[in-house]
């Protein structure tokens, strides 16, 4: 596992792979550090150290395909948030969590689409809406049909973790690298229906001016 301060510019890591810068949002105490710490070394912190910012770089097969995943862990607490717009300017995915036992931070939760909005002037950003803690289930604030109701008006993915158990973490991230080169796949179809519509109108301007040239 290494440590970085930043996220790197580039999106091919040195190995070659496509890299995907991902970044994780929510509010403090939601288990944004537990969830990124299963997932990158299976380990589960029991205890809460507010993040400041912290970044991880792991490497793993999505698809049958390498995916080096530069991931951007963030402060939920209001006292570390003054980076949240670089971060959100740098990030190509983000993971948007709340915490299953905790109503307050799904209202924060539901917040973030707009503040990323505000940064990137886009709507149509990958994102993967988790409800984290359902180990806890004796103290459910949020009901699973409230998480699904606005992973919808996100349109985006929607999972129930537990960092604790380790449950559907992998999901999570895969889940966001699949969305991300959906994306990504969508816009080559876009560039490439351009690029023909392009040489389609060139072909026409020819042959008018061949059309003109003989007529004069
Ligand atoms: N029972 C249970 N506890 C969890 C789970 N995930 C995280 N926790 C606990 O919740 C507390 C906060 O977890 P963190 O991962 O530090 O939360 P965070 O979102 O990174 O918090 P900030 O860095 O302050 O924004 C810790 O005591 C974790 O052990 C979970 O799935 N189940
Ligand atoms: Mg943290």
């Amino acid at each position: 596992m290494e440590l970085e301060n930043e996220i790197s510019s580039s999106n091919n890591s040195s190995a070659g792979s496509r890299e995907y810068k991902v970044v994780m949002l929510g509010a403090g105490g939601v288990g944004k550090s537990a969830m990124t710490m299963q997932f990158i070394s299976h380990r589960f912190p029991d205890y809460h150290d507010p993040t400041i910012e912290d970044a991880y770089k792991t490497q793993v097969r999505i698809d049958d395909e390498p995916a080096y995943l530069d991931i951007l862990d963030t402060a939920g607490q209001a006292e570390f948030t003054a980076m949240r717009d670089q971060y959100m300017r740098g990030g190509e995915g983000f993971i948007i969590c709340y915490s299953i036992t905790d109503r307050q931070s799904f209202q924060e939760a539901a917040e973030f689409k707009e503040l990323i909005y505000c940064v990137r002037h886009t709507y149509d950003i990958p994102l993967v809406l988790v409800g984290n803690k359902t180990d806890l289930e004796e103290f459910r604030q949020v009901s699973t049909e409230e998480g699904m109701n606005l992973a919808r008006e996100y349109s985006c993915s929607f999972f129930e973790t537990s960092a604790a158990l380790r449950f559907y973490i992998d999901d999570v991230f895969h889940g966001l690298v699949r969305e991300i080169r959906r994306k990504e796949s969508s816009l080559t179809v876009a560039e490439k229906k351009m690029k023909r519509k392009d040489s389609l109108w060139r072909k026409l301007k020819g042959s008018l001016r061949k059309k003109k040239e003989s007529t004069t």
